[in-house]
Protein backbone atom coordinates (compact mmCIF):
# COMPACT_ATOMS: atom_id res chain seq x y z
CA UNK A 1 0.00 0.00 0.00
CA UNK A 2 3.15 2.56 -0.35
CA UNK A 3 1.21 3.87 -2.80
CA UNK A 4 -2.66 5.20 -1.64
CA UNK A 5 -4.75 6.43 -4.66
CA UNK A 6 -8.42 6.86 -3.28
CA UNK A 7 -10.78 9.25 -2.71
CA UNK A 8 -10.29 11.44 0.98
CA UNK A 9 -12.76 10.21 3.58
CA UNK A 10 -14.76 13.40 3.87
CA UNK A 11 -17.00 15.10 1.32
CA UNK A 12 -16.49 18.70 0.94
CA UNK A 13 -19.12 20.23 3.49
CA UNK A 14 -18.02 17.87 6.27
CA UNK A 15 -14.35 18.67 5.35
CA UNK A 16 -14.95 22.46 5.83
CA UNK A 17 -16.91 21.74 9.15
CA UNK A 18 -14.17 19.36 10.54
CA UNK A 19 -11.69 22.29 9.36
CA UNK A 20 -13.04 24.86 11.29
CA UNK A 21 -13.62 22.80 14.55
CA UNK A 22 -9.93 21.57 14.97
CA UNK A 23 -9.07 25.13 13.95
CA UNK A 24 -11.53 26.74 16.43
CA UNK A 25 -10.44 24.85 18.89
CA UNK A 26 -6.73 25.52 18.91
CA UNK A 27 -8.14 29.06 19.68
CA UNK A 28 -10.28 28.23 21.93
CA UNK A 29 -7.83 26.84 23.95
CA UNK A 30 -5.52 29.30 23.67
CA UNK A 31 -7.93 32.15 24.54
CA UNK A 32 -9.49 30.13 27.35
CA UNK A 33 -5.74 29.41 28.78
CA UNK A 34 -4.65 33.22 28.33
CA UNK A 35 -7.21 34.39 30.91
CA UNK A 36 -5.62 35.68 34.09
CA UNK A 37 -6.16 32.95 36.51
CA UNK A 38 -3.57 34.32 38.81
CA UNK A 39 -4.90 36.79 41.56
CA UNK A 40 -2.45 40.26 41.02
CA UNK A 41 0.89 39.67 42.23
CA UNK A 42 1.86 40.86 45.91
CA UNK A 43 5.77 39.54 45.99
CA UNK A 44 9.10 40.43 44.72
CA UNK A 45 9.41 36.88 43.35
CA UNK A 46 6.09 36.31 42.44
CA UNK A 47 6.86 39.05 38.89
CA UNK A 48 9.62 36.31 38.16
CA UNK A 49 7.19 33.47 38.83
CA UNK A 50 4.63 34.79 36.35
CA UNK A 51 6.97 36.01 33.78
CA UNK A 52 7.87 32.08 33.45
CA UNK A 53 4.42 31.27 33.44
CA UNK A 54 3.36 33.86 30.36
CA UNK A 55 6.06 32.96 28.60
CA UNK A 56 5.33 29.44 28.72
CA UNK A 57 1.77 30.01 27.67
CA UNK A 58 2.41 32.18 25.04
CA UNK A 59 4.93 29.79 23.87
CA UNK A 60 3.24 26.27 23.98
CA UNK A 61 0.11 27.99 23.43
CA UNK A 62 1.85 29.23 20.14
CA UNK A 63 2.48 25.75 18.92
CA UNK A 64 -1.12 24.78 20.25
CA UNK A 65 -2.58 26.93 17.60
CA UNK A 66 -0.16 26.78 14.91
CA UNK A 67 -0.66 22.71 15.35
CA UNK A 68 -4.38 22.92 14.63
CA UNK A 69 -4.76 25.92 11.82
CA UNK A 70 -1.66 23.38 10.11
CA UNK A 71 -4.30 20.22 10.88
CA UNK A 72 -7.23 22.29 9.96
CA UNK A 73 -5.86 23.32 6.54
CA UNK A 74 -5.00 19.77 5.87
CA UNK A 75 -8.65 18.50 6.55
CA UNK A 76 -9.91 21.14 4.86
CA UNK A 77 -7.47 20.77 1.48
CA UNK A 78 -7.79 17.08 1.36
CA UNK A 79 -11.02 16.12 1.71
CA UNK A 80 -13.02 17.02 -0.99
CA UNK A 81 -13.60 13.91 -2.55
CA UNK A 82 -10.26 14.00 -4.56
CA UNK A 83 -7.86 11.29 -5.29
CA UNK A 84 -5.06 11.93 -3.08
CA UNK A 85 -1.60 10.10 -3.66
CA UNK A 86 1.13 9.61 -0.44
CA UNK A 87 4.51 7.96 -0.41
CA UNK A 88 7.10 7.56 2.89
CA UNK A 89 8.85 10.17 3.78
CA UNK A 90 12.11 9.86 3.24
CA UNK A 91 15.24 9.29 5.88
CA UNK A 92 16.25 12.43 5.73
CA UNK A 93 13.17 14.21 5.99
CA UNK A 94 12.22 12.55 9.29
CA UNK A 95 15.14 13.57 10.70
CA UNK A 96 14.40 16.99 10.00
CA UNK A 97 10.97 16.56 11.31
CA UNK A 98 12.20 14.78 14.21
CA UNK A 99 14.99 17.15 15.20
CA UNK A 100 14.06 20.20 14.64
CA UNK A 101 10.43 20.00 16.01
CA UNK A 102 12.71 18.77 19.83
CA UNK A 103 14.98 21.78 19.35
CA UNK A 104 11.99 24.07 19.48
CA UNK A 105 10.64 22.63 22.20
CA UNK A 106 13.89 22.18 24.06
CA UNK A 107 14.77 26.21 23.93
CA UNK A 108 10.89 26.46 25.15
CA UNK A 109 10.94 25.00 28.08
CA UNK A 110 14.90 24.89 28.46
CA UNK A 111 14.33 29.05 27.99
CA UNK A 112 11.27 29.17 30.33
CA UNK A 113 12.56 26.83 33.31
CA UNK A 114 16.73 27.98 33.19
CA UNK A 115 16.49 31.24 32.16
CA UNK A 116 13.93 32.60 33.44
CA UNK A 117 12.90 29.94 36.78
CA UNK A 118 15.75 29.00 38.08
CA UNK A 119 17.42 32.62 38.87
CA UNK A 120 14.03 32.84 41.02
CA UNK A 121 13.82 29.66 42.80
CA UNK A 122 17.88 29.48 43.13
CA UNK A 123 17.00 32.80 45.72
CA UNK A 124 14.31 31.51 46.99
CA UNK A 125 15.99 27.84 48.04
CA UNK A 126 19.57 28.55 48.35
CA UNK A 127 20.38 31.69 49.16
CA UNK A 128 17.98 31.90 52.14
CA UNK A 129 16.38 35.20 53.75
CA UNK A 130 18.68 38.07 54.23
CA UNK A 131 19.37 38.60 57.80
CA UNK A 132 17.11 42.02 58.42
CA UNK A 133 14.09 39.10 57.42
CA UNK A 134 11.07 39.13 60.26
CA UNK A 135 10.70 35.86 61.44
CA UNK A 136 7.47 34.19 61.80
CA UNK A 137 6.02 30.90 63.02
CA UNK A 138 3.15 28.97 61.68
CA UNK A 139 1.98 25.82 63.04
CA UNK A 140 -0.92 24.34 61.13
CA UNK A 141 -3.11 21.96 62.88
CA UNK A 142 -6.99 20.89 61.73
CA UNK A 143 -8.58 23.58 61.03
CA UNK A 144 -6.82 26.67 61.78
CA UNK A 145 -3.06 28.06 61.62
CA UNK A 146 -0.99 29.21 64.85
CA UNK A 147 0.93 32.01 63.99
CA UNK A 148 3.73 32.88 66.52
CA UNK A 149 6.26 36.24 67.03
CA UNK A 150 8.58 36.36 69.41
CA UNK A 151 8.21 38.92 72.04
CA UNK A 152 10.37 42.00 72.47
CA UNK A 153 13.46 39.57 73.28
CA UNK A 154 14.07 38.45 69.76
CA UNK A 155 13.91 34.91 71.13
CA UNK A 156 10.87 32.01 70.63
CA UNK A 157 9.64 30.08 73.68
CA UNK A 158 11.08 26.39 73.64
CA UNK A 159 8.26 24.03 73.05
CA UNK A 160 7.19 20.39 74.46
CA UNK A 161 4.97 18.02 72.24
CA UNK A 162 3.79 16.37 75.80
CA UNK A 163 2.26 19.54 76.73
CA UNK A 164 -0.13 20.50 74.18
CA UNK A 165 -3.47 20.60 75.76
CA UNK A 166 -6.56 22.68 74.98
CA UNK A 167 -5.19 25.87 76.29
CA UNK A 168 -1.54 25.49 75.48
CA UNK A 169 -1.98 23.93 71.34
CA UNK A 170 1.58 24.65 70.62
CA UNK A 171 2.95 23.31 73.61
CA UNK A 172 4.75 26.29 75.20
CA UNK A 173 7.31 24.97 77.95
CA UNK A 174 6.27 27.50 80.83
CA UNK A 175 9.80 27.22 82.06
CA UNK A 176 11.56 29.07 79.17
CA UNK A 177 11.55 32.62 79.89
CA UNK A 178 12.11 33.12 76.29
CA UNK A 179 8.75 31.95 75.75
CA UNK A 180 7.08 34.55 78.08
CA UNK A 181 6.67 37.50 75.82
CA UNK A 182 5.94 35.48 72.45
CA UNK A 183 2.53 36.81 71.09
CA UNK A 184 0.57 34.37 69.37
CA UNK A 185 -2.48 34.81 66.69
CA UNK A 186 -5.09 32.63 64.82
CA UNK A 187 -4.89 32.92 60.93
CA UNK A 188 -3.61 35.88 61.09
CA UNK A 189 -0.25 37.49 60.05
CA UNK A 190 0.79 41.77 60.27
CA UNK A 191 4.36 41.77 58.35
CA UNK A 192 5.48 45.58 57.44
CA UNK A 193 5.47 45.98 53.37
CA UNK A 194 9.05 45.67 51.20
CA UNK A 195 10.41 44.07 54.30
CA UNK A 196 11.43 39.96 53.77
CA UNK A 197 9.47 37.47 56.13
CA UNK A 198 10.90 34.61 57.27
CA UNK A 199 7.96 31.86 57.95
CA UNK A 200 8.66 28.39 60.33
CA UNK A 201 6.40 26.08 58.85
CA UNK A 202 5.49 23.35 60.93
CA UNK A 203 2.56 20.98 61.15
CA UNK A 204 0.64 19.40 64.58
CA UNK A 205 -1.41 16.54 63.05
CA UNK A 206 -1.31 15.70 59.43
CA UNK A 207 -0.01 17.38 56.32
CA UNK A 208 -1.68 21.23 55.55
CA UNK A 209 -0.29 23.37 52.95
CA UNK A 210 0.44 26.71 53.17
CA UNK A 211 -0.26 28.68 50.29
CA UNK A 212 -0.32 32.68 49.43
CA UNK A 213 -2.12 33.10 46.07
CA UNK A 214 -1.52 36.92 46.17
CA UNK A 215 2.34 35.93 46.74
CA UNK A 216 3.14 32.74 44.64
CA UNK A 217 4.01 30.88 47.74
CA UNK A 218 2.97 27.30 48.57
CA UNK A 219 4.81 25.28 50.86
CA UNK A 220 4.06 21.86 52.43
CA UNK A 221 3.51 21.42 56.08
CA UNK A 222 4.67 18.62 57.55
CA UNK A 223 4.23 17.41 60.85
CA UNK A 224 8.34 16.32 62.49
CA UNK A 225 9.79 18.65 60.60
CA UNK A 226 9.79 22.76 60.42
CA UNK A 227 10.51 24.43 56.93
CA UNK A 228 11.91 27.66 56.57
CA UNK A 229 10.32 30.04 53.35
CA UNK A 230 10.35 33.33 52.47
CA UNK A 231 8.86 36.30 50.37
CA UNK A 232 9.23 39.91 50.58
CA UNK A 233 5.16 41.68 50.21
CA UNK A 234 5.29 44.30 47.79
CA UNK A 235 1.97 45.80 47.97
CA UNK A 236 -0.23 46.97 50.83
CA UNK A 237 -3.16 45.69 51.79
CA UNK A 238 -5.37 42.20 53.39
CA UNK A 239 -4.87 39.23 51.60
CA UNK A 240 -5.33 35.49 51.76
CA UNK A 241 -4.19 32.53 53.05
CA UNK A 242 -5.26 29.21 52.36
CA UNK A 243 -4.84 25.39 52.79
CA UNK A 244 -3.70 23.80 49.54
CA UNK A 245 -3.82 20.45 50.91
CA UNK A 246 -6.80 18.77 51.95
CA UNK A 247 -6.59 17.62 55.29
CA UNK A 248 -9.71 16.73 56.42
CA UNK A 249 -13.42 17.90 57.26
CA UNK A 250 -12.79 20.73 57.84
CA UNK A 251 -9.73 22.22 55.66
CA UNK A 252 -12.31 24.70 53.62
CA UNK A 253 -12.36 26.27 56.98
CA UNK A 254 -8.49 26.88 56.81
CA UNK A 255 -8.73 30.70 56.03
CA UNK A 256 -6.40 33.15 57.38
CA UNK A 257 -5.55 36.69 56.66
CA UNK A 258 -1.90 38.36 55.73
CA UNK A 259 -1.97 41.89 56.32
CA UNK A 260 0.97 44.10 54.90
CA UNK A 261 0.64 47.13 56.29
CA UNK A 262 3.40 50.09 56.77
CA UNK A 263 6.68 49.79 58.72
CA UNK A 264 4.85 52.25 61.43
CA UNK A 265 1.44 50.34 61.38
CA UNK A 266 3.46 47.52 62.27
CA UNK A 267 5.79 48.57 64.87
CA UNK A 268 1.97 49.89 66.23
CA UNK A 269 0.67 46.76 65.92
CA UNK A 270 3.35 44.45 67.47
CA UNK A 271 3.59 47.09 70.89
CA UNK A 272 -0.11 46.88 71.42
CA UNK A 273 0.36 43.29 71.09
CA UNK A 274 3.02 43.12 73.64
CA UNK A 275 1.00 44.71 75.75
CU1 LIG B 1 -5.03 22.05 56.14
Amino acid sequence: MGKANRPGPFGSTSGIILAAVIGALGVGVFVLGARRYLPPVASRHGIGIDAMLVYLLVTTGTLVVLGHLVLGYFVFRFSRGREVSSSLPGVRAERIWSIVPALIMTVIAEGGVLVIGIPVFSELYTEGPPSDAIVIEVTAEQFTWNVRYPGADGAFGRLDPSLISAENPLGLDPSDPAGVDDIHELALMYVPVNRPVRVRLRAKDVLHSFYLPYHRIKQDAVPGMTIDLWFVPTREGEFDLACAELCGFGHYQMRGFLHVVSEEEFERWLEERRG
